[in-house]
């Protein structure tokens, strides 16, 4: 069987399932909240996105797919809520779907069925979905914070978008790329140039979180220049729900 065809039926077959990463905040360590993502459970296989985004824009599955993807850890997020949490969900956003005329009618509709406050929502957007069409990009934005949903650009610093244009933007965070932390903490350039990234976001008033955190020196360091979220192997990778469950059974409890 081809991948197309595969994926075509993938959705109906209940194919697709979300794993969770935890982002810890760096002063406590305590899970803050999580990132959905992606796999295909195909056969014994689980297959990444990279391997079949390409496949699944071709053949137009992926709004359909993205909203599957907002729905099902919406549901999740209001699952770990009704047992007490306070965890917020991450959500990556395909690059097509800003361009989507439904996307704001679906995140509104996924609140709505889970009853979550749009807070506890984040939309991920990568550098590259925001460039060309601005204005319409703009209002997309405008019209998901309006909703409480908070927006952070995902591999910051690996496109072409500056912080400067990024203040023109209703973003609320950004998430540093993972290749900053390479070489890391014993590498000064590198140190300099995560200390200036997370300065710069500070000073435009968005929230820093450091992907692919894989060293405790790593995670020292950026709890140093006040950085508050991190994610990576160091803590976790992504996994089950059921996992994520458990740790939050097991982390100490809340402070508010
Ligand atoms: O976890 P991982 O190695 O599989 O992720 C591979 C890539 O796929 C990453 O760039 C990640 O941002 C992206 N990705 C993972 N899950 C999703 C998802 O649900 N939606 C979108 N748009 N991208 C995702
Ligand atoms: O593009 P995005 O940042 O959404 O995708 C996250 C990607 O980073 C996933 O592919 C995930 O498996 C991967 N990842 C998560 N933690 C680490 C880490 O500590 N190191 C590395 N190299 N990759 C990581
Ligand atoms: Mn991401
Ligand atoms: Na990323």
């Amino acid at each position: 069987v081809t991948m197309g065809t595969a994926i075509r039926h993938a959705l109906q077959r209940d194919e697709f399932e979300l794993h969770y990463q935890p982002q810890h905040c760096l002063r406590s360590g305590r899970i803050m909240g999580v990132e959905a993502l992606l796999r295909w459970r195909r056969g014994t296989e689980l297959v990444s996105p990279c391997e079949f985004i390409p496949c699944a824009e071709e053949l137009g599955l992926i709004e359909e797919l993205g909203e599957w993807v907002i729905r099902t850890a919406c549901r999740q997020l209001a699952l770990w809520r009704a047992g007490g949490s306070t965890l917020r969900m991450a959500v990556n956003l395909f690059a097509r779907q800003l361009a989507s005329p439904g996307l704001v009618a679906a995140v509104e509709s996924a609140l709505a069925h889970t009853q979550l406050p749009g807070e506890l929502l984040e939309l991920e957007i990568t550098e590259s979905a925001l460039v060309g069409t601005e204005a319409e990009v703009a209002t997309t934005l405008e019209a998901i914070r309006a909703l409480g949903v908070r927006i952070a650009i995902d591999d910051f610093g690996t496109g072409y978008s500056s912080l400067a244009y990024l203040r023109h933007l209703p973003v609320t965070g950004v998430k540093i790329d993972k290749s900053f932390l390479e070489g890391a903490p014993e590498d000064p350039t590198a140190v300099e140039v995560i200390g200036a990234i997370v300065a710069m976001a500070h000073a435009l008033n968005l929230t820093v979180v450091a992907e692919g955190v894989e060293t405790e020196g790593q995670a020292n360091l950026l709890e140093r220049i006040g950085c508050e979220l991190a994610q990576g192997w160091f803590y976790a990778a992504a996994m089950p729900p059921a996992r994520i469950t458990d740790a939050l059974m097991s982390s100490p409890p809340e402070s508010g």
